[in-house]
């Protein structure tokens, strides 16, 4: 079998090796770590994974690509699977908000926060919106991530609904990393809405649901479960009506406030509940009963800057799996940068640099639904491989700020050298 790409004298190999399913407890731990690995390539596929030098019935030519991986980490294409890729406008008017004290769910009930991106992203031409999500998205790609989720939800009227999944769908198709769309038409109460909010549900799910099923824009939908958002009730109606249409379910669970969540995603079996700050224990031991991702986003904690965060080892101990994203938007969260996701998941939520790296790629893999094809790294799987410039994971994590990525393979092709994208896409 031929080679087109090999990476060799690898410092540190993180294969993932295991099954291809969500990783608790221990398992977390175990990286599937190979030193002085070597990796090659065929096409879009890994075609060997091991230690020292390749087996014969591999071979080179004057045509394969020899990367030497002295000093180098190589792990598999990085997963974000939470993220609000695709919006208008930005929110850094909400900063002095935010230090003069005021609440994020203070500047939504005043009309702002999600509800400004509303507006902006409804303005916004499908052209603009586009231009500004493959910025981000390039940006991403720098950091590692091959694979990424979008939801919509900064529409809340079906038309923009739906233009914020067609410019998805249009970046996927263009775009070498690979996007997951999510509808997300339950996101926030349109203000002619706040006094009926049951009208709202009903149009999401009369309205908004059948035509994004029509134009098989989503395989995910979500809810924003939250206090003086959408009710669990609410939510169960609207994630239940999804299924129907073969949109699997993820929430946005007890972010802020203790809101039974937890518990809803495991009643519902959803494939994930993002955030979990304020989960209760009862609600995490049900996850961990029915194998519900806990999708954990620090950075955004970090930014709402309320000193909570989500019970990271906790979870881990009841034998949740967890996953890390960047929840990615121009609220809460606004960072593309997955490595200082993973610096505050370590620093801050206590998880050790196996776990991390266990949560941003098979266990975000399994978040959607990916498992089999992207997540670890053996033959077979897909050519989705970082090469980062540090000689061992615990370096990438100590070292926090800066982008330590080096090269990017997706579907075996380099698409990103020394950090940076190579030309437009
Ligand atoms: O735009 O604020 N939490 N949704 C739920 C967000 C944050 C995004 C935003
Ligand atoms: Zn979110």
């Amino acid at each position: 079998m031929k080679a087109d790409i090999v990476i060799k004298n690898i410092s540190q190999l993180v294969t993932m090796e295991g099954p291809d399913r969500p990783r608790i407890k221990e398992e977390m731990k175990n990286i599937g770590l190979i030193e002085n690995g070597i990796l090659a390539i065929s096409g879009d596929e890994i075609i060997y994974v091991g230690e020292g030098e390749l087996p014969e019935y591999i071979v080179t030519c004057d045509e394969t690509l020899i990367i030497d991986g002295t000093g180098k980490t190589v792990t598999p294409g990085l997963v974000d699977p939470h993220t609000h890729l695709i919006h208008g406008g930005s929110r850094e008017n909400e900063l002095s908000m935010k230090l003069n004290g005021m609440k994020y769910m203070d500047i939504l009930k005043a009309g702002g926060g999600i509800l400004s991106t509303v507006r902006a992203t409804q303005k916004a031409s499908f052209e603009e919106l586009y231009t500004k999500a493959e910025k981000s998205l390039n940006t991403m790609l720098e950091f590692g991530v091959t694979t990424v989720e979008a939801k919509s939800g900064y529409g809340l009227d079906t038309e923009t609904e739906l233009k914020q999944l067609r410019v998805a769908k249009e970046l996927n198709e263009r775009h070498p990393v690979d996007i997951v769309s999510t509808f997300m038409g339950a996101h926030a109460i349109p203000a002619e809405y706040k006094d009926s909010p049951e009208k709202f549900v009903d149009i999401i799910i009369n309205e908004m649901l059948p035509k994004v099923a029509e134009e098989n824009l989503a395989e995910f939908c979500d809810v924003f479960c939250e206090e003086g958002v959408f009710t669990v009730d609410q939510t169960r109606r609207i994630l239940n009506a999804a299924r129907e249409y073969g949109m699997l379910p993820r929430v946005h669970a007890d972010e802020i406030e203790p809101f039974g969540g937890a518990e809803l995603a495991a009643e519902i079996e959803a494939i994930s509940a993002d955030h979990l700050v304020a989960a209760s224990e009862a609600g995490m031991r049900m996850m961990a009963d029915k194998g519900i991702i806990a999708d954990l986003l620090p950075a955004t904690s970090f930014n709402l800057a309320t000193g909570k965060f989500a019970n990271a080892r906790k979870m881990i101990e009841l034998g949740v799996p967890v996953a890390l994203s960047t929840d990615y938007n121009p609220g809460s969260s606004p960072t593309e940068n997955l490595q200082l996701v993973m610096y505050f998941a370590s620093l801050i939520l206590r998880m050790t640099p196996e776990e991390v790296f266990t949560a941003v790629t098979i266990n975000s893999a399994c978040s959607l639904r990916r498992e089999e094809i992207i997540g670890s790294l053996r033959k077979g799987k897909r050519a989705d491989i970082v090469i980062f410039d540090s000689p061992n994971i615990n370096y990438i994590i100590y070292h926090f700020g800066i982008n330590h990525v080096d090269i990017v393979i997706k579907n075996g092709k380099i698409v990103v050298e020394k950090g940076r994208t190579k030309g437009a896409f």
